[in-house]
């Protein structure tokens, strides 16, 4: 899978965490392949909505191993930011607190309790474990090693990623109805705010929830090619083809995508 999903005109210029560990400012280590990882996209976007400036750094060492990674963040996923000489923050939330403070507007966690409670509980299920992406990469991992043909390269790297992200035959059976759960409450609550008169899923004004989906609904149905210029081979990959996601996916849903990265984010997709 590796040569599939290359960069072969890279937008971002990514530095090798070597050179980054020297720099400072605001430093985000992201895969650097042709692929919408929701997490890395989300993490982009995040930034890119408080218009807070970083140098992209490639996640891989030289010789592609992770050594790098490890010894600087004490993990292994990406993507990973890094500001000044502070902590390197590698989950979702981290990543939504430090941009928060760097940029305090626009704000992309609610003041009031009850919002907040709503940004980090639909958050969770979208971004979270066992949520909705981590379902469905289980549902990826189950596909790529179940397939006979698969070449030893990777079932090594599909093996490592099972291995990591608790993935079990039944555990990929099963995501699929965790899958659609998530999209129903995702779909029902932007119905209920439409009934309100909001365009958003929380309050009246965008929040992290809304980056959250709309990076992360790539895991069903990518962008087109020009807005989403990724490897054809994960495009495929990403798209759902599972009839029970499919009819829980309220049209809404793509929509409201649609709106937040018309509005808010960076098109094309930079990779
Ligand atoms: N750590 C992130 C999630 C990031 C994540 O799961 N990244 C995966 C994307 S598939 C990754 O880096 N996978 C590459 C690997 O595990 O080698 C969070 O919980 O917020």
């Amino acid at each position: 899978m590796a040569e599939e999903i290359a960069l072969n005109s890279s937008k971002l210029k990514y530095v090798s965490i070597e050179e980054a560990r020297n720099m400072t400012g605001l430093r985000l280590i992201l895969g650097a392949y042709a692929v919408p990882g929701p997490w890395r996209e989300t993490c982009k976007g995040i930034f890119y909505v408080k218009k807070i400036p970083y140098v992209s750094v490639a996640s891989a060492g030289k010789d592609g191993s992770d050594r790098e990674l490890r010894e600087w963040t004490a993990q292994v996923s990406a993507p990973v930011a890094v500001w000044n000489d502070e902590r390197p923050r590698s989950t979702w939330i981290e990543q939504l607190y430090l941009a928060e403070r760097l940029a305090p507007t626009p704000s992309l966690i609610p003041a009031n309790t009850e919002d907040r409670l709503l940004l980090f509980g639909y958050g969770n299920e979208i971004c979270g474990e066992n949520g909705f992406a981590w379902s469905k990469r289980l549902t990826m991992i189950h596909a790529m090693l179940s397939n006979p043909k698969l070449d030893e390269a990777n079932r090594k790297r599909w093996t490592y990623m099972g291995n990591k992200y608790g993935y079990s035959a039944a555990a990929a059976e099963a995501a699929p109805a965790r899958m659609a759960e998530i999209l129903q409450r995702l779909g029902a609550r932007l119905e209920q705010q439409r009934a309100k008169g909001s365009k958003f899923f929380i309050g009246d004004q965008l929040s992290a929830l809304d980056i959250y989906w709309a990076t992360f609904a790539a895991l069903i149905q990518p962008l087109p090619p020009e807005l989403c210029p990724m490897a054809t081979a994960f495009r495929d990959f990403y798209t759902n083809r599972d009839p029970a996601v499919a009819a829980a996916l309220s049209p809404l849903l793509l929509e409201h995508r649609d709106f937040i990265y018309r509005e808010y984010l960076e098109l094309p997709i930079v990779f």
